[in-house]
């Protein structure tokens, strides 16, 4: 028995399923996950001492790689001067600040811990802020595991093939409306019946929650300039697209202002960090300046806020996003390519350094195309990359992301990896 598996054993006596978050469990793709002991750059080493080139990132905020110098000294800076206050301190203000420079849709943010709080604080601003209750996410999209959004959920609800959750309200379910991603002619007839009842559409711009979905050219126009003929605020939820697809986000790479933003991972630099931010006069309405609660003890913790910013200050190096770019656009084109010459029909797509692959022919445009792709044929290639050192995430409802610590020839040694394990899965 590996060290792993031994630690598996005794994880799933205390914690349920062995894991503190579903996914992790591997159940989606078969076989024990491995416990990492540390982890450095690009790369994941397990207790066993086996060595994985990672595309999981710790699932989107390590755009620079694991234990990045820069990082690691801000951090141990940070925590010689104490690790949490519950006052404020001044790096809180220099992350608003460098957040608000790079989106200017952000003019004003409010810290929380995890991308979930951030996204359960947004819809309660814009309910409070548009007196009206109802919303409207998408199918496959995840915001988070809050009550509002376990709606036709992806990420773990997907990967699981969760109903809706039970102990979610019925009331409050009924709540969120939902819709294919991609239907613009669906939301087009959903806001001109009930478009004056909804307080705001959220929405993942890119979905890296059920695999990775790209958006069509016109999505996201159309959702603004309904948003805004109905009163209802446009949410974008760049928890995972923040400071990944491009240097201002999913919201500059589309040219599209929301009026709310959710943020997490990256703004956070592998600390548990979540914000929510946007129009002035919307944030303004949030407690203590407004009438909208909500709090946090480890809100703005100093030491999750140097690795922020120390994280947002790497990826403003000349070329940084450019360099990501070509190097994932290369990854997916040499995946692609060789599921070509192995006779296997995949859908392969990214955006900056996300990335997501799809056994199918494709298009892939929403949930239900990405639920039909092969996911035995997934798991089966996750296994075998897996085997061969490449660790992918191991669902086929998340995206996958490269990081600045991935080189040219990681990506070479992947695309071989990969190559190989695609005529292993195929030959099973
Ligand atoms: N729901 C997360 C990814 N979309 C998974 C988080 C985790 O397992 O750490």
């Amino acid at each position: 028995m590996s060290r792993s598996e031994e630690l598996f054993e005794r994880a799933r006596a205390v914690l349920p399923g062995g894991v503190n978050s579903p996914v992790r469990a591997f159940r989606a793709v078969g076989g024990t996950p491995f416990f990492v002991a540390r982890a450095a750059g690009a790369q994941l080493t397990d207790v066993d001492g086996r060595t994985y080139l990672d595309y999981v990132g710790s699932w989107g905020p390590l755009i620079l790689g694991h234990a990045h110098p820069a990082v690691l000294d801000a951090i141990r800076a940070a925590v010689e001067r104490g690790w949490s206050y519950g006052t404020p301190c001044e790096p809180e203000v220099e992350l608003a600040e460098h957040v608000r420079r790079r989106m200017p849709a952000v003019e004003m943010l409010r810290c929380v811990s995890s991308g979930t709080e951030a996204t359960m604080a947004a819809v309660r601003l814009a309910r409070a802020a548009t007196r009206r209750d109802a919303i409207l996410k998408f199918e496959g999209c995840y915001h988070g595991h809050g009550d509002s959004f376990l709606v036709k959920a992806g990420s773990g609800v997907a990967t699981l093939g969760l109903p809706d959750s039970p102990g979610v309200p019925a009331v409050l379910a009924g709540l969120t409306v939902t819709l294919p991603f991609n239907d613009t002619p669906a939301v087009d007839a959903l806001f001109r019946r009930q478009g004056d009842t909804l307080a705001a559409v959220i929405v993942e711009p890119y979905v890296g929650n059920s695999g990775f979905i790209a958006p069509a050219p016109e999505f996201h126009t159309t959702l603004r300039a309904l948003c805004d003929r109905h009163g209802a605020l446009l949410i974008f939820d760049e928890v995972m697209t923040g400071f990944r697809v491009a240097a201002g986000g999913a919201q500059e790479r589309l040219h599209v202002r929301p009026d709310l933003t959710t943020l997490g991972k990256i703004i956070g630099g592998g600390m548990p960090v979540g914000a929510y931010g946007g129009r002035a006069d919307l944030m303004r309405l949030v407690a203590p300046e407004g009438p909208v609660y909500q709090a946090g003890t480890l809100s703005g913790n100093p030491v999750a806020m140097a690795a922020g910013l120390a994280t947002l200050r790497e990826t403003e190096r000349p070329g940084f996003y450019e360099t990501l770019e070509r190097r994932t656009a290369r990854l997916v084109a040499g995946i692609a390519n060789a599921a070509r010459r192995h006779g296997i029909a995949v859908t392969a797509g990214h955006a900056g350094s996300m990335w997501g692959m799809y056994f199918a022919r494709g298009p892939i445009r929403n949930f239900a195309e990405a639920k039909a792709a092969d996911t035995g044929a997934f798991a089966r290639w996750h296994r075998a990359a897996l085997a061969r050192g490449v660790f992918l995430a191991p669902s086929a409802f998340e995206a996958g992301f490269v990081s600045g610590a991935h080189t040219d020839a990681d990506i070479d040694f992947t695309i071989t990896q990969l190559d190989a394990a695609l005529g292993e899965a195929r030959a099973r």
